[in-house]
């Protein structure tokens, strides 16, 4: 297994990076990313929604007009959004590598990912998607969720799941109006750790190469974080993994970047035993592991972003998938355009 430790410092290639936020989720969750200093190039915004632009701050925001009156689905969505194809392609313009964020279950951002992925790639743009898999208990959104996934994940070059129920763990008492912004809190500190952009940036970070290596492949990534508090940087790293564990199978792990956050007492032979903690839990397949730490926040925290997974307990959300078993025919969700019938008459 080859481990790799990078010094601080930006990526040795040279990106041309674009973000979306889609619907309410991924404009919460992006814009949440851009107030933690994290910049994943240029950031657009994209929903049907005006108040999930209240918590952006830049100008880049495409509002969908859907038909007033019309039922809302997903295929209207996408309908009205091809109205606005002109400028996400210009938002595409020059760009090389896209992420794309949002929840999936609800109607905006699950129609629109996998539309906007699938303009990346007819342009050759390689296409990261960071997918909000919906709660337990919105046992409704579960079967959209399903389907959205499988739709994004075969239109994506890399694909990271965030299992909302996991962090949501953390904050059992947190009242269900704040648990939003606890788990995209969550989320955005830990990408930014990754990053070297919190804890002082003491110690040394990753960078977007070597995220885009471990997130690049067929399989699904899978974020753990050990929550906010651990009394020792080892239990830290078992909580991460406990944390993997609940969405997919830690041993299917191929590549992984662990990250340490500690404080100024984080010594190298922690970050051994880490290294030696995460190894027996995860197991054979495991090729390659990229370490970072940082030593100037005050508690312990370990977050692992394990790649590679075949599948994740969201497979069995969309049940049609194991009974098909890819036999299916076309499941490319369909658009629809409201016209108005009336106006055709004229036409003749
Ligand atoms: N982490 C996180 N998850 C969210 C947030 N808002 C919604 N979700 C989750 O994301 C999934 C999709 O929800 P939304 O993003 O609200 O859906 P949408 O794409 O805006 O579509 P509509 O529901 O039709 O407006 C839901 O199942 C929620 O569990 C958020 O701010 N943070
Ligand atoms: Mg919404």
């Amino acid at each position: 297994m080859k481990i790799n430790s990078k010094d601080p410092g930006n990526s040795s290639v040279d990106y041309r990076i674009a973000s979306f936020g889609l619907g309410t989720a991924g404009c919460r969750i992006l814009s949440q990313l851009e107030r933690n200093g994290v910049k994943l190039g240029k950031h657009h915004y994209a929903s049907c929604t005006q108040s999930d632009f209240d918590l952006v701050s830049g100008k880049n925001r495409i509002t969908i007009k859907l038909p007033v009156g019309g039922k809302i689905s997903q295929r209207s969505v996408r309908g009205a959004a091809h109205a606005h194809r002109d400028q996400i392609d210009r938002a595409l313009e020059g760009v090389d590598t896209l992420f794309l964020i949002a929840g999936l279950g609800g109607k905006v951002g699950s129609a629109l990912a996998p539309m906007i992925a699938e303009m990346a790639r007819e342009r050759n743009i390689r296409c990261f998607s960071v997918v909000v898999m919906p709660f337990k208990f919105e046992k409704n959104k579960h079967f959209t969720a399903g389907v959205a996934l499988k739709w994004i994940r075969s239109l994506s070059d890399g694909i990271i799941i965030v299992d909302n129920d996991e962090i949501l763990e953390r904050f059992p008492q947190a009242p269900l109006q704040e648990s939003f912004e606890l788990i995209d809190k969550t989320l955005a500190l830990a990408v930014s750790r990754l990053f070297g952009l919190a804890d002082n940036a003491q110690g040394a970070s990753l960078d977007m190469d070597k995220l885009l290596q471990v997130v690049a492949t067929d399989g699904y990534s899978v974020l753990g974080t050990s929550g906010p508090r651990s009394d020792t940087p080892l239990s830290a790293v078992k909580s991460a993994v406990k944390s993997i564990s609940k969405t997919a199978d830690p041993r299917e792990i191929k590549k992984a970047i662990i990250f340490m956050a500690g404080n100024a007492k984080l010594s190298a032979s922690d970050l051994t035993s880490a290294i030696g903690t995460v190894e027996s839990f995860i197991g054979p397949r495991l090729s390659s592991v990229d370490l970072g730490y940082s030593t100037g926040g005050m508690v312990s925290s370990a977050l692992i972003l394990g790649s590679g997974f075949p599948v994740t307990k969201f497979d069995k959300y969309d049940p049609l998938d194991s009974i098909l078993a890819g036999r299916e025919i076309d499941f490319y969700p369909e658009s629809s355009i409201e016209i108005d019938l009336g106006r055709l008459e004229n036409i003749e």
